[in-house]
């Protein structure tokens, strides 16, 4: 018998030895190295999902589910409820006249309108209306709840970096006493105090989190058509904003950076990755991604996932305006984020 041989017999005793103390050698490289993740890409198409949220619907009320969300969970994370390792992502449909109850929780939260009118959070107790396209904000632990005041079901998505507060064994959560909050601070409040290029000049916002509650479509959307009028797209991204915590001017979240972007039509992006994972929302548009070797066609309010550091590049059939948010924010405060443009 060879050394290396009986050198091989020797380790697989030894690492069967310390296995019963906890232990593993390291030498056996069984751990990741290098960048990416576990999570694949994954398509949500609003074709075959709508359906589906109107039968949950029929199934259970938004009280008795306390939320109605249908989560859209990565298919190489089964079990984990997250779309990508650090974020959770879900499908929320509320129906007129239908409450969901306050409570609040140490995760953040955002809401991506999709569809339909007469919908409110409120937070803190302000309420806040949503309307399709409009990003809206939960800072983690604020009293929330959700109705619909109107006559049509409306459907959100929901964002949450969930698993930050796993990982930190920092999620607390908690029921208000009662289902709704009565309105202590009217409606605009905080649009007017953080949301018009303007601050409070004494006592700024607490926390982390952006004070501005709605981030209006029709104004995101303005923005990113005046871009396109001028210059030239970015050759991965079109034009691309990040949506601004104005008090820091940082990210919205510090965990989540969301952002809006606009492939003019015939756009056809250079292949790009970072190493935040990204999950996407198609606002307006028709177009197609290639995420390394998945082909994904786009339409309206189809929501996928680009994993960390997986290359991707868009195709834009018509002109297009695409939402996202990622893990971007953590990882710049923690030195972590990286992209190339290939
Ligand atoms: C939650 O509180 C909401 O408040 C939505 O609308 C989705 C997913 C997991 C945990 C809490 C909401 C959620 C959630």
């Amino acid at each position: 018998m060879s050394s290396a041989v009986v050198a091989g017999t020797d380790r697989t005793r030894f690492s069967r030895e310390i296995a019963a103390l906890n232990m593993k050698p390291l030498w056996e490289r069984v751990m990741r190295l290098g960048a990416g993740t576990a999570a694949v890409p994954a398509i949500w198409r609003w074709k075959e999902v709508r359906p589906l949220l109107e039968r949950a619907c029929e199934l259970i009320t938004a009280t008795e589910a306390e939320r109605r969300v249908l989560m859209l969970e990565n298919p190489a994370l089964e079990g984990t409820t997250f779309i990508t390792p650090t974020l959770f992502a879900g499908l929320q449909a509320i129906l007129p006249n239908e409450v969901a109850p306050t409570h609040r929780h140490a995760p953040n939260a955002l809401r991506f309108i999709l569809e339909g009118e007469g919908a409110y959070t409120a937070i803190e107790g302000e309420r806040v209306m949503m309307r399709p396209g409009d990003f809206v904000v939960t800072p983690g632990w604020t009293w929330h709840d959700h109705g619909n005041v109107g006559t049509k079901p409306v459907v959100w998505l929901d964002g949450l970096d969930t698993a930050f507060a796993n990982i930190f064994g920092a999620h607390f959560r908690e029921d208000y006493p009662e289902e709704t909050q009565s309105p202590s601070r009217p409606e605009g409040d905080s649009a007017a105090r953080y949301g018009a290029n303007l601050l409070p000049v004494d006592r700024g916002a607490q926390g982390h989190t952006s004070p501005i509650l709605s981030y209006p479509y029709e104004r995101t959307r303005a923005a990113l058509e005046q871009l396109s009028k001028n210059g030239e797209p970015h050759p991965a991204h079109g034009w691309k904003l990040r949506y601004a915590n104005p008090v820091t001017g940082g990210h919205a979240f510090p965990t989540m950076a969301v952002f809006m972007q606009w492939l003019p039509k015939g756009f056809s992006g250079r292949e790009y990755r970072s190493t935040d994972g990204t999950i996407f929302c198609v606002f307006e548009g028709q177009g197609g991604v290639d995420i390394g070797e998945t082909h994904f066609d786009l339409a309206p309010r189809d929501v996928f996932v680009v994993p960390s550091w997986e290359p991707y590049r868009f195709e834009a059939r018509a002109d297009c305006v695409i939402f996202s948010y990622s893990d971007r924010a953590a990882q710049e405060a923690l030195g972590f984020w990286r992209e190339s443009v290939l």
